[in-house]
């Protein structure tokens, strides 16, 4: 007979906080510091992304990708992990790689282009954040290999997004992982969106969680603004994973309340009414009412840890800012040991380029060079003739 989808959902959504901050189900073993703490880097996590959002369009960093919305799904994450694990990002797990011990510094330094941003911290286990859409699993995937090769006890943890699931190297991922049965955990934030492809285009399977079934591993579709359920499913998966029963496939669903980087207009594509629902979900509103409810918080503690995350990002600006910047020569040079003939290429026209604008600004560029006609356009060609007459 053939096999035919039914037509229920295949998986249902777990949840243990509810909006309104009410709790069902059995608890995580949290202590009340411990939530409290969870909170403090939602909060803290919420303001930095305020902040660089407002970096961005100061000119100060680069292209940004916000995170907020799904602070939940990080922190409560992040938090079931142990330093020993390995954490693979995509650009959006800023507060996950805070959370495993990356200095705040880093992630700023990133975007304002030095060389420096791109480096792995020493003595914490998380790779660069990956731009390259579902690479990570693959890479997730080895590490998982090599952990249980070296017999290690790390657990290996993938970000991926919505639309990274649509991609081969995710399924590849899940198949060896699979086979191998190895200590790995694919984390998928839905946010819904994969810039402006809506999640029900990205796949007609009705979860993303239920691809863990054709891959015959254990997988869960969690509320994933709801951060103790994102915490409780994390543990389990993490205990799974590196009692050696193979790997765990998780869909947080959640929302990126922004734009998809800080180049876009989701206002192009998106409902607002769609956003305005979703704003009710928020999390961070979420687990403050819970939170408070119980005593432990109130707004006076928020302000305060809102205060003292704004002064701390402040310093991190301050350092990251002084911090030399990288120079152009500098992103040519570090990708390859031997510089391929092109990048060369692409170097010295940068030079040019850069050199031509220096003139410009000290005022000295020779009359009837390409630099004192105007930027840009004139310096390329002055390159481009450079090149010819290397016979390029
Ligand atoms: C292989 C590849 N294809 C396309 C892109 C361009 N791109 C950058 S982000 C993005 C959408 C990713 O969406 P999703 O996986 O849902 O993650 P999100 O950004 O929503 O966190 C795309 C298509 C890329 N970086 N890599």
């Amino acid at each position: 007979m053939w096999i035919q989808p039914e037509k229920q959902p295949l998986v249902e959504t777990f949840q243990l906080l509810d909006v309104d901050g009410t709790t069902h189900g059995e608890m995580p073993e949290l202590t009340d510091g411990e939530m409290l703490d969870m909170f403090q880097w939602m909060v803290f996590a919420r303001t930095f992304d305020e902040r660089a959002v407002r970096l961005q369009r100061q000119g100060r960093i680069g292209t940004y990708a916000p995170f907020s919305g799904q602070e939940a799904a990080q922190v409560g994450s992040a938090y079931a992990i142990e330093k020993t694990d390995w954490v693979f990002p995509t650009y959006r797990e800023l507060p996950v790689l805070w959370i495993h011990g990356t200095p705040v510094k880093q992630s700023l330094l990133y975007p304002m282009g030095a060389v420096s941003g791109g480096a792995v911290t020493k003595g914490v286990n998380a790779f660069p954040v990956q731009i390259i859409i579902a690479a990570q699993t693959l890479h997730a995937m080895g590490s998982a290999w090599a952990s249980q090769y070296l017999g290690d006890k790390s657990v290996n943890v993938c970000y991926l997004g919505d639309g990274a699931t649509a991609q081969g190297d995710f399924h590849e991922a899940l198949n060896f992982a699979s086979v191998m049965k190895l200590p790995v955990i694919f984390f998928i934030q839905n946010n819904q969106w994969a810039i402006s492809v809506p999640r029900g285009r990205q796949a007609a399977s009705r979860t993303l969680a239920q691809k863990a079934v054709a891959y015959d591993i254990p997988g869960i579709q969690v509320d994933g603004n709801d951060i103790l359920g994102v915490y409780k499913v994390m543990t389990e998966a993490v205990e799974h994973a590196r009692s050696g029963l193979g790997p765990v496939l998780i869909e947080a669903l959640t929302y990126r309340h922004g734009p998809h980087t800080t180049s876009d207009d989701p206002t192009r594509y998106r409902d607002a009414d769609e956003v305005a629902m979703w704003m009710q979900r928020d999390p961070i509103t979420r687990f403050a009412r819970f939170l408070t409810a119980r005593g432990l918080l109130d707004s006076a503690k928020e302000a305060a840890m809102r205060e003292d995350a704004e002064q701390r990002i402040g310093q991190a600006v301050i350092e990251a800012e002084a911090e030399a910047k990288g120079t152009l020569p500098e992103v040519f040079d570090m990708v390859y040991g031997t510089v391929p003939r092109e990048l060369e290429r692409q170097r010295d026209e940068a030079a040019t380029l850069l050199a031509g604008k220096a003139q410009m600004a000290a005022g000295t560029a020779p009359v009837g060079s390409g630099a004192s006609a105007g930027p840009g356009v004139n310096t390329r060609t002055s390159a481009q003739t450079a090149s010819t007459a290397k016979g390029e």
